[in-house]
């Protein structure tokens, strides 16, 4: 009697053990497995962050992040959205996936991001133990067709806004009245702002998910076109004033996000990454330090490609610290991975290298010699689908010091001296000085090493829809005897 007596309490003591070793191994694995919070805001450029020396702005949640922890001064992405997006996904430059210009593809339809062909960090995180989710903006799937897409590229769960879909015009909304796809489906979200519901979403998937290793990916739909009022601004009429009210609205959501990790006492193993996915759109470019920066968005001056780019973690990447270390968005993917403990895809080649021990405060550099940019422009169709505007896409490359750039053919058109000229006016292609000399002879090599022919976006051919673009018997360029209002607004509908 009292044996069987005894045996609940047994049971009891048991079950309170494994608990108590269970609550270990999570808390193990948590340490083990920094959280990793991934902000990239769309079209916005160091012009506009007051920490990178911006004038007409002040983004203070922003600068604690850069002041708290590690400021990259020459971090690049891509000069826009799709080349970009691709890049930070796969951990392979454009010409090698393929995605070498822009592609809306709810929009023109045909081709798409195709889960059989490409691995992103999230697969390659969720692979370790993560729990991973996305909000903002995706555009490289057409969730109409594909409403699981985010799912297969490695998501447990997602809020994101469609891309306009061609033929459902609510769908243009990621603002006001935003068009937000969730795992219930696609709808509008009446009189809500946008990035209220993402940032939220992100919050809960936080507040759910505490006690895991959590991979939270938000591309925000700030601070890109069309420009509007924001919740906290409600009465801005010029276009500069949108945009500084969307700025100031991008910095309160990221000062959100870090009081809630606070908040969750998680904010000490949460690696919080700040970027912007290119830079500052058209004719609203800010100064810094009294100077407009060389070039925007879709450009492959400064202005264009390096972002600003900070780190910060108070319990794993010490704090206070600026970089001069290159580093592109190829690496990302290895950095994560390597953060997370995860292994690296099989069978990929990949193009970028882990910069975590420089976070980490490991080690003094990034591994990168070199780093590149590429891709600008909508991609075209022929018979075989979707493809890159030219056979070979211009980009640029740099190391610390040189910057060299290409135009549609494997050959060096420009050799600029960042150091001496970083508006990169005095192309030094000609001299006979030693130093260029050597310069130029690097970069040969490693465009002799990379394929004179870029890539074509892979995917499984899927039937045809009555949205798709379609094959135009003529590749269609800005004339430039055509009026300059059209070509203004056949840019705006290509950059969407
Ligand atoms: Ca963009």
């Amino acid at each position: 009697m009292g044996q069987r007596g005894d045996y609940p309490a047994r049971v009891k003591r048991l079950f309170f053990s494994l608990t108590i070793l269970c609550a270990l191994g999570l808390q193990s694995i948590s340490a083990a497995k920094p959280n990793i919070l991934f902000i990239m805001v769309d079209d916005l450029g160091k012009d506009w962050i007051s920490c990178y020396g911006a004038d007409e702005i002040n983004t203070p949640n922003i600068d604690r992040l850069a002041q708290g922890g590690l400021k990259f001064h020459n971090a690049w992405s891509m000069p826009q959205c799709t080349p970009t997006r691709a890049t930070l996904l796969t951990g392979q430059y454009p010409w090698r996936t393929g995605w070498v210009n822009h592609w809306d593809v709810p929009r023109w339809g045909v081709g798409y991001f195709d889960w059989a062909n490409y691995t992103t960090f999230a697969n390659v995180m969720k692979s370790a133990g993560y729990s991973t989710a996305i909000a903002g903006k995706w555009q490289i799937n057409d969730f109409r067709l594909e409403p699981e897409a985010l799912r297969k590229h490695g998501f447990d769960d997602w809020a994101v806004w469609t891309g306009y879909e061609t033929g459902n015009p609510p769908s243009n909304e990621r603002y006001w009245d935003a068009y937000i796809h969730t795992r219930a489906g696609s709808k509008t979200y009446k009189d809500k702002f946008g990035p209220d519901i993402y940032c939220d979403f992100l919050i809960d998937h936080m507040k759910q998910h505490r006690d895991e290793p959590m991979m939270l990916y938000f591309p925000m739909a700030l601070t890109h076109g069309p420009l509007v009022p924001t919740p906290d601004e409600p009465k801005v009429t010029t276009n500069k004033d949108k945009l500084k009210a969307m700025v100031r609205y991008t910095d309160t959501l990221v000062g959100r996000l870090v009081s809630t990790l606070d908040d969750l006492k998680i904010r000490d193993r949460t690696v919080v990454i700040f970027t912007t996915d290119n830079g500052t759109s058209g004719g609203i470019r800010g100064t810094i330090n009294g100077r407009r920066p060389s070039g925007g968005k879709g450009s492959k001056f400064e202005g264009g490609v390096c972002q600003p780019f900070i780190v910060n973690c108070p319990g794993l990447v010490p704090g206070g610290r600026e970089t001069d270390a290159l580093t592109d968005f190829a690496d990302l993917l290895p950095t994560f991975a390597e953060l997370g403990g995860a292994k690296l895809p099989k069978g990929v080649t990949l193009d970028g290298r882990s910069f975590a021990p420089l976070l980490l405060g490991q080690a003094e550099n990034s591994p990168r010699d070199w780093i590149m940019a590429l891709g600008h422009g909508a991609g075209r169709l022929d018979k075989k689908g979707v493809r890159g505007t030219n056979d070979f896409a211009d980009r640029v490359l740099r190391d610390k010091r040189y910057k060299v750039w290409l135009e549609h053919e494997p050959k060096i058109t420009a050799l600029y001296d960042l150091k001496t000229d970083p508006l990169e006016q005095k192309n030094l292609l000609n001299s006979n000085k030693p130093e260029h000399l050597a310069a130029l002879k690097k970069f040969r090599a490693i465009i002799g090493s990379q394929p004179k022919i870029d890539g074509r976006p892979l995917y499984r051919p899927r039937k045809a829809n009555s949205w798709d673009k379609q094959l135009q018997a003529k590749v269609e360029k800005p004339a430039a005897n055509k009026p300059k209002r059209e070509r203004r607004r056949k840019r705006k509908a290509t950059q969407q």
